[in-house]
């Protein structure tokens, strides 16, 4: 499946391709979102055609879900699944202490929700994602349109009192128009730079009226699988 790829694609497949070493028989497994998780799920997918491996797969993603049946694998809903064994997606940063930035892909409220609902959450990455300090990548805070540019100014306001380097926000654009989520909402990126402390940012974003989630993720994930362009995987 690899064949010739370049430097970054062979590190996000040897991430995927040792990753779903952790799924097993009859799991109900937490499909994630971004180029590194499609190759994940491409795995899977050999895996149950080739194999005969039973899973279940939720997505997180209505392109996610389109890939996992494409590739064969048996799409639920979380309401179907309930709980997970094991999530399995990708990231923008990962620390020291496993807390991620995700939604680059504009998909990190299904991903939280999903993560949040599984036995164990494993993030596979590139080795460039891993960063001493995260908020490099900008921030992604998902906002119901309604009155999206005050939300906007009531989370730059708030930035005010917290250790971070910038404190502009971007709507996310889709060209002309404002990017939708899967669920109609909006995302407004915060251009933070470095960010002291993230776990009391997200507590703070969430306060917010008019946002619904953050790209922090807090005590969610357990193991980062992390792929380097030789091939070689460290976990
Ligand atoms: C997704 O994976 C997003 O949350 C995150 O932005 C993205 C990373 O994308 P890629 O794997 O393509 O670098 O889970």
């Amino acid at each position: 499946m690899s064949g010739e790829l370049s430097p970054i694609d062979k590190a996000k497949f040897a991430a995927a391709k040792r990753a779903v070493d952790y799924v097993e028989d009859g799991m109900r497994v937490g499909l994630g979102t971004g180029s590194t998780a499609a190759w994940m799920v491409r795995c899977l997918g050999e895996m149950v055609r080739e194999d005969g491996l039973k899973i279940r797969g939720v997505p997180t993603s209505t392109r996610t879900a389109e890939l996992a049946r494409q590739v064969g694998i048996e799409v639920i809903s979380l309401d179907e699944a309930k709980w997970l064994d094991l999530t399995i997606d990708g990231a923008d940063e990962f620390d020291a202490d496993l807390n991620l930035i995700k939604g680059g892909g504009g998909a990190l409220l299904q991903e939280k929700i999903v993560a949040t609902a599984s036995d164990q959450m494993i993030v596979i990455a590139d080795a460039a994602k891993e960063v001493t300090q995260l908020g490099a990548f900008p921030l992604p805070v998902e906002v119901i349109p309604f009155g999206w540019q005050t939300t906007k100014a009531l989370v730059e306001e708030a930035l005010v009192g917290l250790d971070v380097m910038g404190r502009d926000g971007s709507l996310r654009m889709n060209g002309e128009a404002p990017f939708v989520t899967d669920e109609s909402n909006y995302i407004v990126d915060l251009h933070l730079n470095r960010i002291k402390n993230p776990r009391q940012l997200a507590l703070v974003l969430n306060q917010i009226p008019g946002v619904v989630e953050n790209g922090l993720f807090i005590d969610i994930c357990d193991i980062a699988v992390v792929g380097h362009g030789d091939g070689k995987v460290e976990v």
